[in-house]
């Protein structure tokens, strides 16, 4: 297993600027600050209805010392990609163009532009920040949200399961497709490195940014909860290079999900059997994702 500290260095020049209207302490906040200083100042970032919307700020107002072009929900993807190629018309190739979405602009309702930016290879970075649910709308459910929480829509708790997004991304064959999370933002601003100079072609990093006031989780904690994911084997750290190159970067440390589930409201709810239900499922995944990490390598190099 690769480690995720690399030494990697995340720049010290805020292009992300304090002051603005996140709540305290919120992890899709903390990521975006670590995705836009990383990817620099020569970005154009595209951002659809959601809390990094409202975070980046009304214009004319911003948060950012970069262009932030304001899209719908559905359009992430389409928008960047039409910036970018007009960018390359202009003879400006160089500035790269970031999609920031939430997951439900990315795993529901920007999906089809998604999907369809992959599959023709646009050469943008979309960078998802899941929060796990509709948030800047109260918390409701999404193809993100986890089996068994409590959303606004699914009081009793969500009876599907989360859509496995990097495996769907992996499936289109695009140069690059990771987990990250705000936990470990070396490994964070690496992968974000490692897109943004990989120039050509959609490269997508999905971030697990605990949403504070939708997961019932304390103010300081936000990026205890989110080291704890990735610990309990929930939140896996990996890298799929064109569809079929694995690198696992971090994966369970043997510590039960019980431990992850107990810090946040949303879970508080749950039976002993639903919390022995989440763990079975979290080791079935697992597994699953280290076979399909050395079944596709083998399969993939044999073809070759
Ligand atoms: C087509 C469409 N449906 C619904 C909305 C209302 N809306 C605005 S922001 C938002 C929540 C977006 O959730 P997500 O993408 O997960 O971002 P988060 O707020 O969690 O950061 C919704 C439903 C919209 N703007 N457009
Ligand atoms: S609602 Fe959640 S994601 Fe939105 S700003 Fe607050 S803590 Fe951040
Ligand atoms: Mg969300």
């Amino acid at each position: 297993m690769a480690e995720t500290k690399k030494n990697y260095q995340i720049p010290e020049e805020d292009i992300f600027l304090s002051g603005h209207a996140a709540c305290p302490g919120c992890g899709e906040a903390l990521a975006v600050r670590y995705v836009v200083n990383t990817m620099g100042e020569d970005t154009i970032a595209v951002v659809p209805p959601s809390c990094i919307a409202i975070i980046s700020g009304p214009q004319p107002y911003s948060s950012m010392k970069i262009p932030v072009y304001q899209t719908t929900l559905e359009a992430s993807a389409a928008s960047a990609a039409g910036i970018k190629r007009a960018l390359i018309r202009q003879g400006k190739g160089d500035t790269n163009v970031l999609a920031l979405a939430g997951d439900g602009g990315t795993y529901d309702i920007g999906f089809q532009a998604l999907s369809g930016a992959a599959e023709r290879n646009e050469d943008i970075v979309y960078v998802c920040l899941d929060n796990e649910g509709y948030m800047n709308t109260g918390a409701q459910k999404s193809g993100a949200s986890p089996h068994l929480v409590y959303t606004a829509f699914t009081p009793g708790g969500k009876p599907t399961t989360k859509k496995n997004i990097p495996e769907i991304m992996a499936s289109h064959g695009i140069p690059y497709v990771a987990t990250a999370t705000t936990g470990f933002p070396d490994d964070l601003a690496r992968k974000v490195a490692k897109a943004r100079d990989m120039k050509g072609g959609l490269r997508f990093i999905v971030v697990l940014t605990p949403c504070l006031a939708g997961w019932g989780v304390k103010d300081n904690e936000g990026v205890k909860v989110s080291r704890l994911a990735v610990d309990t084997g929930l939140w896996p750290l990996y890298e799929v290079e064109n569809g079929v190159k694995y690198t696992i970067n971090r994966g369970p440390q043997g510590i039960p999900v019980s431990e992850y589930l107990k810090t946040q409201g949303r879970y508080k709810h749950l039976t002993p059997e639903m919390i022995e239900q989440i763990q079975r499922e979290t080791d079935e995944a697992w597994e699953l994702l280290q076979a399909r990490a050395s079944c596709v390598a083998e399969v993939a190099g044999a073809a070759r």
